[in-house]
């Protein structure tokens, strides 16, 4: 999957990235479908979007992806995928293996008791929206979804032990001390093997371990006293190497904590302003497989603007743009999958439980990332009606449990009568005064409202405006400055960062909605306030081109150094 260092030295990974053989089948029943018989007419990208390419632009329906893989032996081997649009079935020489619902998060597919050699790997991928099979995606979401093996695919070969992840959180910034969580997996109880861990090419544990059963964990802390700490400012990497037995991996991590404390948020201590934005991993040539070209590029725009903060609205992101994150000293605010869910969800536990396997795998491929501060979770759900608030105890607790190092949040649209934010370390609120209902000159009240309804309650909490902005169309300028031009985006977005932070110093971040325009679901609710299909709020176009409000953000971002 192309990450920016290599995650095995000594475990075998073949990379099945490239070209497929590719059918559509259409509106068929996967139930129905005889795998043997399907008749592979075309190719197609892996990573890709099948309906972002002309054939197939935006069809809906079940298609059908093959390619040969290479088993080494007959010991197990593993399946890596890292983002399938949005469920699948998995077969490997016509034997059923795994199904999977949701897109934007990586999972597993184990082969065991297959014999070596070549075997016909097919994964059968449905974009159609079906709340039985994938409760996680809805068409009504305000982005289109796109569909196919987006995000890349590895096979692993695991041999007879092996280490199934390696987890860093700091314990200590001073002096620096990690603590390291090696979770394992094995045939048959390995007994006696040798543990080492390196950081930075130097060895800090070594030892021998007695595992007396197939699976566990091993935890060491470790002090690396000489070790540079990760910040927006200075954001210092360090490479942990883990060697288990005859199993390596890799994993990338910094050293540092996010804590929050009287409406701030903090970075080893020191009060961080975020600035930046909300970004859909999306792009009209190739839906949300965003070619590493585009990452980059996007990375470029955020850091000439000014902002140290992404929101990856409203899914998780693609680990390789974490890693740029990393790098970049950007911090991103990670959120699990969800639109606007109303109790008809969140009171139901076909729902609930997607929503928790969905978390697991976000939590699992975003845990090294230093540049992941904060964790999200059901964008502008019913968080104010009461039949709700059990799924926001379930998730958000289910959330802590699995990282008690991040603060957790929700995006509310509700903020004059949100049930919830009790349950969050941040408060975040999006909001749209200037653009639906009321004019720009509105803005500074419309805000100090908000802030006026939360601080009673939640005084000591800090405070995001996770959105705000308005559309414009690229290229759309006359000397009204009316809605949809570039000028009337650029003022609003003046107005709002300079009444935030230099008229008032209540909030403790801003993701402006949002970076780059985005193509929408086509249903009647959305098309007529969403011009050419796309939601037009980017301060850079669907191709990344700059509007107006580029330059008056990057204006306002750096004014404020
Ligand atoms: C909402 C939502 C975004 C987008 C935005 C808009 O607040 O969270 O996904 O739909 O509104 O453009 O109206």
């Amino acid at each position: 999957m192309h990450r920016r260092y290599r995650e095995h030295d000594a475990r075998v990974v073949m990379d099945l990235d490239g070209i497929w053989d590719f059918a559509f089948l259409g509106d068929v029943d996967p139930e129905t479908v005889d795998v043997a018989a399907i008749r592979f007419d075309d190719r197609m990208a892996v990573p890709g979007c099948f309906d972002a390419t002309p054939a197939y632009a935006s069809l809906r329906g079940l298609v059908a992806y093959r390619r040969e893989i290479l088993l080494q032996d007959a010991t197990p081997h593993r399946l890596w995928l890292a983002g399938v649009h949005h469920w699948c079935r998995v077969l490997l020489d016509g034997e059923h293996l795994q199904d999977h619902a949701g897109g934007f998060t990586r999972f597993a597919v184990d082969v065991r008791g297959h014999k070596a050699g070549t075997a016909e790997l097919v994964i059968l991928v449905d974009n159609r929206f079906d709340y039985e099979r994938s409760p996680l995606h809805h068409e009504y979401f305000d982005w289109y979804q796109f569909g196919g093996i987006a995000r890349g695919a590895e096979l692993h070969r695991l041999g007879s032990q092996w280490i199934d992840a390696v987890q860093v959180v700091t314990q200590s910034i001073s002096p620096p001390e990690i603590q390291v969580t090696i979770s394992h997996g094995a045939v048959a109880a390995p007994g006696e093997l040798g543990l080492t861990l390196s950081v930075d090419g130097k060895t800090v544990v070594t030892e021998s371990v007695s595992l007396t059963a197939s699976s566990g964990m091993i935890i060491r802390t470790v002090a690396l006293p000489d070790a540079t700490l990760w910040s927006p400012a200075s954001p210092n990497l360090h490479v942990l190497d883990v060697r288990l037995g005859d199993d390596d991996v890799r994993t990338r991590f910094g050293i540092r904590q996010v804590t929050v404390r009287d409406q701030q948020i903090l970075i080893n201590d020191e009060p961080v302003k975020l600035l930046g934005f909300n970004r859909h991993a999306a792009h009209p040539e190739f839906g949300h497989a965003i070619p590493e070209m585009v990452m980059i590029s996007d990375v470029q725009q955020l850091l000439d603007m000014g902002c140290n903060f992404v929101r990856g609205s409203h899914y998780p992101q693609d680990a390789r743009f974490l890693d740029l994150c990393d790098e970049a000293g950007i911090c991103v605010w990670s959120e699990a999958i969800g639109w606007q869910h109303t109790a008809e969800h969140l009171t139901d536990p076909h729902f609930i439980d997607a929503q928790l396997a969905g978390i697991d795998e976000m939590v699992a491929a975003d845990f090294n990332h230093p540049a992941v501060i904060m964790r999200g979770i059901l964008n502008e759900s019913h968080s104010h009606d009461p039949a709700c608030r059990p799924g926001y105890e379930t998730l958000l607790g289910h959330l802590r449990d699995l990282d008690g190092s991040r603060p957790v949040t929700y995006a509310s649209n509700h903020p004059f009568e949100d049930l919830d934010l009790d349950l969050v370390d941040i408060l975040s609120v999006n909001c749209y005064p200037g653009w639906y209902g009321s004019e720009i000159e509105r803005i500074p009240d419309e805000i100090d409202r908000i802030v006026a309804a939360l601080d009673p309650e939640h005084a000591e909490k800090p405070l995001i405006i996770s959105e705000i902005g308005a559309g414009a169309i690229y290229g759309w300028r006359d000397c009204n400055g009316a809605r949809w031009t570039e000028s009337y985006q650029a003022r609003l977005l003046e107005t709002v960062i300079r009444h935030l932070f230099v008229d008032r110093d209540r909030v403790a971040g801003l993701a402006i909605w949002q970076f780059c325009d985005c193509r929408t679901s086509e249903s009647v609710r959305k098309i007529l306030g969403r011009p050419g299909g796309f939601n037009n709020k980017g301060v850079v176009d669907a191709y990344r081109r700059p509007k107006q409000a580029y330059d008056a953000v990057k204006r306002a971002f750096h004014g404020l150094e």
